[in-house]
């Protein structure tokens, strides 16, 4: 595995990465890349003591300024963009494509929040009274904490950290423990941007950009601290629930972004050709392991038969496109580990006892690669919509329901825990927009004519319910990571009091 070259030409020495708690393998062939060091209760602090340190400064620099710092980081992205995405497809499995569109959703943050540096706008209010002026002025917040899955290594953290840095925090990241290697690559490069960014002059504090490698225990204490205002967690609804109301207890913020179960609702005027591409992409996709992986599937009973007959010849060619994502043919890479297959292993097992047929799901062999675990993608005919249906297994399996009437569709479109992502096939205008209607999808993003996943950084991401309601990334998002302080300003020489109260 040739991870040395990678890792020095990202600025990581190789040797510093062979002794440590934490070992880490490669899901490719289980291969071990690294050994290395996790932060204990004393070094967590530490670190959030420098970070709060570096926002205590960075907040005092003007945003425009903050956003060159990210410019910067953006351009050594824009340089570094396939050894940074090499090393995504060696921890995480990914496909090459994949892996450097990840890079690419880092670079694309960079370029929106630089932009986004010079707008953090807050309103004028018009006041009730006379000589008065309101207003609200946004302010930088403090330490961010981010908290990461291993299936976007690099791109959730650059959601947050970008617009981070540009409001004038400083972030603490707890990358996965399975793609450190990646997240230490990411900081190895910002520092390259400071150092660029001390070259005009300025300076961005030390501590603006740590890391914390560890276990579920170093998460719990970010999300402890009160010295950090907003913890940003992606990953299972399992650790939304373990780490969400920590941050509550003292009055914190956090920002979830969790399960999805996400779905695609086809209809009797749907383009079925488009239709059955962008299930392929969404549905098999980084092997079934983004949270926006197309899950299930909910067909008019007219178009069903035939669309599930395209999808299963569609399916029964994917062997020869499973395999080492290292190579360019490669369409379906592994899963992260081997609980990750026996979890598809158990789902397929009660589907089958919930009445599903089962098409496809074992295991594929990898010449070379004999210790990842590679899984062909299933599709799962379900007469109804039950309970291992209304829950996330993070691999590829598809579960296909029918339909009759829109009214049925949309209901148990909704009917699941979780609201990610969604979308209809359609020509029905009618329908179109009825999904995207109050009464339609329940999701934080829904969709028409093209699948659940692949969303561009420029729309806020995440969902509703169990997916924990945070929105990361574009739109207004920026908003998460500043305070607020609404200002009401007298300038007149008499003290008229609001509601028109006169007291004394
Ligand atoms: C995730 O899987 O955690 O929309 C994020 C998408 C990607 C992001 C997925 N832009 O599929």
């Amino acid at each position: 595995m040739d991870i040395a070259k990678q890792l020095r030409a990202v600025g990581l020495d190789p040797a510093s990465f062979e002794r440590g708690d934490l070992l880490v393998r490669s899901p490719i062939d289980g291969t071990a890349t690294a050994r290395l060091e996790t932060h204990d209760a004393s070094a967590v602090d530490k670190t959030i003591a420098r970070a709060h340190q570096a926002f205590l400064a960075w907040r005092s620099v003007p945003a425009p300024r903050r956003g060159e710092l990210v410019r910067l980081f953006g351009e050594e992205l824009r340089a570094h963009k396939d050894q940074l995405a090499a090393l995504v497809t060696i921890e995480a499995g990914k496909i090459v494509a994949e892996a450097r569109g990840e890079v690419q959703e880092m670079i694309d943050i960079c370029d929106f929040a630089c932009g986004l540096s010079r707008q953090l706008y807050g309103l004028t209010i018009a006041s009730e009274r006379p000589g008065h002026r309101m207003g609200e002025t946004w302010h930088p917040l403090g330490v961010v904490g981010v908290i990461s899955a291993f299936n976007f290594p690099v791109a959730v953290w650059a959601w947050n950290a970008a617009l981070a840095f540009v409001c004038g925090d400083s972030v603490v990241w707890k990358p996965s423990e399975k793609t450190p290697l990646t997240a230490l690559a990411c900081q190895s490069l910002f520092r390259r941007a400071c150092a660029r960014f001390a070259e005009s002059g300025a300076a961005a504090p030390e501590g603006l950009c740590e890391i914390l490698l560890g276990d579920a225990k170093v998460g719990e204490r970010l999300a402890d601290d009160p010295r950090v205002p907003l913890l940003s967690a992606t990953g299972s609804t399992r650790m939304g629930r373990a780490v969400a109301p920590r941050v509550a207890a003292r009055f914190g913020r956090s920002l979830l972004e969790l399960g999805g179960n996400n779905a695609m609702i086809v209809t009797p005027s749907a383009d079925l050709d488009l239709a059955v591409r962008a299930i392929l992409f969404s549905a098999v996709g980084t092997a079934g392991q983004r949270c926006t992986t197309l899950r299930r599937l909910i067909a008019h009973e007219s178009v069903r038969n035939d669309l599930l007959a395209r999808l299963e010849r569609a399916y029964s060619q994917l062997s020869s496109k499973i395999g080492d994502p290292r190579q360019g043919s490669t369409l379906i890479g592994p899963l992260i580990d081997g609980a990750s297959f026996e979890a598809m292993q158990g789902s397929l097992a009660r589907a089958r006892s919930e009445g599903g047929e089962v098409a496809f799901g074992e295991r594929v062999s990898v010449s070379g690669c004999e210790e990842g675990f590679y899984a062909r993608p299933a599709i799962v005919r379900m007469t109804k919509q039950t309970d291992v249906v209304r829950h996330e297994t993070f691999a590829p399996i598809l579960y296909a329901m029918s339909y009759g009437d829109m009214n049925e569709a949309i209901a148990m479109h909704n009917d699941v825990p979780q609201g990610l992502s969604s979308c209809i096939f359609t020509n029905d205008l009618r329908e179109a927009e009825r999904f995207l209607s109050v009464e339609g999808s329940d999701c934080g993003i829904a969709n028409v004519n093209i699948g659940p996943s692949g969303a561009e950084i420029g729309g806020a991401f995440g969902g509703e319910k169990e997916t924990g309601g945070g929105r990361e990334s574009g739109s207004d998002a920026w908003r998460n990571y500043m305070r607020r302080a609404t200002n009401t300003v007298n300038y007149g020489k008499d003290l008229p009091l609001a509601q028109g109260i006169v007291f004394g």
